[in-house]
């Protein structure tokens, strides 16, 4: 960890390289603007085709090392993330301004993630099938494809990575990570400790740029697949490019999830809920939950006060103490953004109940914070009802009736998350079955997919592009298929005619 002269440099699988374009970028704590984390370096072409040319040496090695030889490092890693996990936690809330209980909840998931993969190591099934004929077998197997670029976003700068890099390295592909500009420490430290694990040079790069970097990843002949954590914009761009060099691509896209609150919720519930769906993580997940799709009930009107009260006593600060809640936004600029939302809702007729403005004075003015936020009078097809905010800002819907509820949390472009609070499990398993989405709660908040486990996550329509992270699923986006003939009959057999 470069912490004296806090200028990083890519780690080109295993070694520390300067990039040749000699031009850096900066990154800043977003909680005290006048704390320098870091410059980084702006990778290049050349910088690219540096690290493809021994990513492509090393594939040659470790596609023929056994899968669970693959694992020992991975378990290997788990162990040293977790005797480093305070430190990583710290660096982490640095970087994107969390709060540090949920900083060490992003480690853990990092650590998980890296042993349900490791477990993979000793699966990484396939398939047997029949033969239409006698004394004939087929299996299909699973293969690793090559270089993976893998281009991650800077609101889970470990976790994110650790999704990407673990079935990955698994399969027996080889990485390049390219992490935000905006949250590049972490990825750093993941790379470093797969090598402190006994990752064999070469296998893994990390390349700091910025988004026109990240292009030449997408474009690069020699990466033969592009995993991307990002919004919808860039995510078609992407894909397009993709499209056109006939690349397996993977896009992990933006949300716009919704908590139904039918009138028979357990209410103490769901205030709990809809509070850390919203405000946790400052709303910036992909996961957040940024619509409450009330059931107008006789408990709706006191409900809203006492969430709008329990909004106003969120702590707000920096992450490094242990007791903020809410920490502040990544940028400056994404601060501005999330202020222009809830000004354009209230022009369209949304009443802000809570928040609605940064916080300013003392701490407040060193950090980009911004005040939980509830509007109402929300209309389904108003902006704040249908578009990602990406911060700490909750569009409360009223509706009649269950079906009114799942028509409105499906009339969106996003399909990543969605949730109900009730105790009638048959309307429950109704409503889920009719969401337009890739996950679905009962009963809790639409954040928090437990990624390092058995879980798939991914999303429906916008959201992505049908691929999933974690569980056995991502193999899908790091392995190509092989089937084998065993033909052991000593004579020709026709398929399809004998
Ligand atoms: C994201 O915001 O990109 O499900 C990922 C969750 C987290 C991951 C969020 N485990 O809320």
């Amino acid at each position: 960890m470069p912490t004296a002269t806090l200028t990083y440099k890519n780690n080109i699988g295993g070694n520390l390289s300067e990039s040749s374009s000699k031009d850096f970028f900066e990154k800043y704590n977003p909680a005290d603007k006048s704390e320098l984390l870091g410059k980084f370096p702006k990778s290049n072409q050349k910088d690219l085709d540096n690290a493809v040319s021994i990513a492509k040496k090393a594939f040659e090695i470790w596609r023929y090392t056994p899968a669970p030889k693959r694992a020992e490092i991975l378990y290997r890693a788990a162990e040293i993330t977790k005797d480093q996990k305070e430190e990583l936690s710290r660096i982490l809330t640095k970087e994107t301004g969390k709060p540090i209980v949920e900083a060490r909840g992003e480690i853990q998931e990092v650590i998980d993630t890296y042993l349900f993969f490791a477990g993979e190591g000793r699966r990484i099934y396939g398939l047997t099938g029949q033969s239409e004929l006698q004394n004939k077998s087929i299996i299909t197997i699973r293969q690793p494809i090559g270089i993976c670029g893998l281009i991650s976003a800077w609101n889970f700068p470990a976790a994110v990575p650790s999704w990407k890099v673990a079935p990955a390295l698994i399969s027996g592909n080889v990485v390049i990570l390219k992490p935000s500009k905006d949250a590049p420490m972490s990825g750093y430290m993941l790379i470093e400790n797969l090598y402190k694990a006994g990752l064999p040079k070469g296998c893994a790069s990390i390349l700091f740029g910025t988004g026109e970097f990240g292009d030449l990843i997408v474009r690069h002949p020699d990466i033969k697949v592009i995993s991307l954590t990002g919004s919808v914009e860039v995510g078609k761009m992407v894909y397009e490019t993709c499209g056109r060099m006939l690349k397996k691509c993977a896009l992990e896209l933006g949300g716009k999830n919704a908590i139904i609150a039918l009138e028979d919720a357990n209410q103490d519930l769901l205030l709990e809920g809809v509070l850390w769906g919203a405000f946790g993580t400052t709303g910036q997940r992909c996961t957040s939950t940024s619509r409450l799709i009330l059931q107008k009930s006789s408990w709706s009107n006191s409900f809203l006060e006492k969430f709008v009260n329990a909004a106003k006593k969120l702590t707000v600060g920096n992450g490094l103490n242990e007791k903020t809640q809410v920490g502040p936004l990544i940028t400056s600029s994404h601060r501005d953004n999330v202020h222009d939302f809830v000004e354009r809702t209230v022009k369209e007729g949304g009443k802000v109940l809570c928040g609605g403005k940064s916080l300013t004075g003392g701490e407040y003015d060193k950090g980009n914070f911004y005040e939980p936020t509830i509007v109402s009078n929300i209309k389904p097809n108003m902006e704040l009802a249908c578009k990602e905010v990406f911060g700490p800002v909750l569009a409360v819907i009223e509706v009649n009736d269950i079906n009114e509820a799942v028509k409105v949390a499906n009339n969106v472009e996003y399909g990543l998350s969605l949730s109900i609070y009730t105790k009638d499990i048959n309307l429950a398993m109704k409503a889920g079955n009719e969401f337009e989405s890739g996950i679905v709660y009962i009963n809790a908040p639409t954040i928090g997919a437990e990624c390092g486990g058995a879980a798939a996550f991914g999303g429906w329509k916008n959201t992505g592009n049908g691929t999933r992270e974690g569980g056995v699923m991502a193999l899908d986006t790091y392995t190509q298929y092989k089937t084998i003939y065993i033909d052991y009959s000593d004579r020709l057999q026709r398929a399809q005619i004998d």
